[in-house]
């Protein structure tokens, strides 16, 4: 096998590729096959959208608990970076009767009120909230969920509240 890399790659990148392989344990290898995992592909019971996989969770839990799950499943609690990206995920979350359930995204303001944050650490560079929200209202409002009220947009709410949730993980 070595004898076909020699001759098409230039000889100085040859000990970067040998290094590559020597690195990646056998062992992670198998796992990888098992959960199903390629490069550039999602595993089978999730959607791809860009560089993501995404996967509804219809049971109801709270924030934390809904990332922790997303968490055991090798992602975070989904975050939103367009509009057509969004209305992806509402298809993912729409019943067979065409009802959009509410579900948590991983956005919130724990950490410094109004400050808003995605759980996978990714930029906070769209915004989709319903009129006059995120209003921090009664105690204290600090995790989004999409599909709120009759717009299906966003709204803040308490985090012990419990949706379903929306899983993604980059592919
Ligand atoms: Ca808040
Ligand atoms: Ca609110």
């Amino acid at each position: 096998k070595r004898g076909i890399y020699s001759l098409s790659l230039p000889f100085c990148l040859e000990p970067l590729l040998k290094t590559k392989v020597e690195r990646t344990p056998p062992e992670a290898q198998v796992e990888a096959v098992q959960e199903g995992i390629k490069e550039g592909s999602c595993p089978s019971d999730w959607y791809t959208y860009g560089s993501h996989c995404f996967k509804f969770v219809s049971i109801q839990q709270s924030f934390v608990d809904s990332e922790q799950n997303c968490l055991a499943l090798g992602g975070n609690l989904a975050s939103v970076h367009s509009l057509l990206e969004y209305q992806f995920m509402q298809a993912l979350t729409k019943d067979a009767n065409g009802h959009l359930h509410s579900t948590w995204l991983g956005g919130f303001d724990a950490i410094k009120e109004g400050t808003w944050m995605w759980s996978d650490g990714s930029r906070f560079d769209y915004t989709n909230w319903d009129t006059d929200e995120p209003n921090n209202a009664g105690e204290g409002e600090d995790c989004l969920h999409m599909n709120a009220a009759s717009a299906k947009l966003w709204f803040d709410v308490p985090c012990e509240w419990k949706f379903a949730s929306l899983c993604s993980r980059r592919m």
